[in-house]
């Protein structure tokens, strides 16, 4: 029947990651889960975070898109070692490919690894792949709706990052909605502002990296 695939399906994804979850906390390295719509802003913020948090900390990154190594390729003009996962037409990273992925990328050196997920705001919440959190962009171009449509990213996120906030005068976005719709999902969440432009809302962001790092 459907729904046991869709079961067993998952419960093998939940096996590969809990053998990913081993191999970061053996090599002590804080992976969280990026995950957004198409264009929110998710390598542009990886980006800020290489050039605020260089020499502090050692970053690496596992781009996922369904076509093309252009966001592992501007990683990477940061400094930041980084990796491509082309998953040719898949909708989200599974546990397995990130699995895959770690052949090419050496953990030892690492504090943080960033897991850039492919984009749409429905999968990529549904497949854990072994990450510690999960964290979520919004960007005030979406709309103020989108909770309330797409309950479980918000559900699963632990933070949700509510980007491009530099565009709130020019689009019609009313950032408490999103709050409290987010919070009506998940009382737990952690909301912040961020603009990758003007900065705002960065050092926060960077501060909860670092608290993570330091405690994971
Ligand atoms: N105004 C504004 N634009 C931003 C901000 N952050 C990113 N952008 C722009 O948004 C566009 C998409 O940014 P990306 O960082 O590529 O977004 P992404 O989520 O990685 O995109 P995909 O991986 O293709 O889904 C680019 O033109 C960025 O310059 C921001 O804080 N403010
Ligand atoms: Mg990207």
């Amino acid at each position: 029947m459907k729904v046991t695939v869709v079961k067993n399906i998952l419960a093998a994804n939940d096996i590969i990651a809990q053998k990913n979850r081993e191999l970061f906390d053996t090599n002590k390295v804080f992976a969280f889960n990026l995950m957004s719509s198409p264009g929110a802003g998710k390598t542009t913020l990886i980006e800020e975070m290489g050039k605020a948090l260089q020499g502090k900390i050692n970053i690496g990154v596992i781009e996922g898109d369904i076509q093309s190594t252009i966001d592992a390729e501007r990683v990477a003009q940061t400094g930041i070692t980084a990796v491509q996962i082309e998953t040719a037409g898949a909708c989200h990273l599974d546990a397995n490919m990130i699995r895959s992925s770690l052949n090419d990328l050496d953990l030892a050196p690492l504090d943080i690894l960033v897991i850039e997920n492919v984009v749409n705001l429905v999968c990529p919440a549904e497949f854990n792949v072994g990450e510690h959190k999960k964290v979520m962009l919004l960007s005030v171009t979406e709309g103020d709706d989108k909770p309330l449509k797409y309950p479980l990213m918000f559900q699963e996120s632990q933070v949700l990052l509510i980007s491009k906030i530099d565009l709130l005068p020019h689009v019609r976005c009313d950032v408490g909605r999103i709050r409290e719709a987010a919070l009506s999902l998940n009382s737990d969440i952690k909301i912040i502002e961020v603009s990758a432009y003007t900065g705002r809302g960065l050092p926060e962001w960077h501060e909860w990296l670092m608290q993570n790092v330091s405690t994971g």
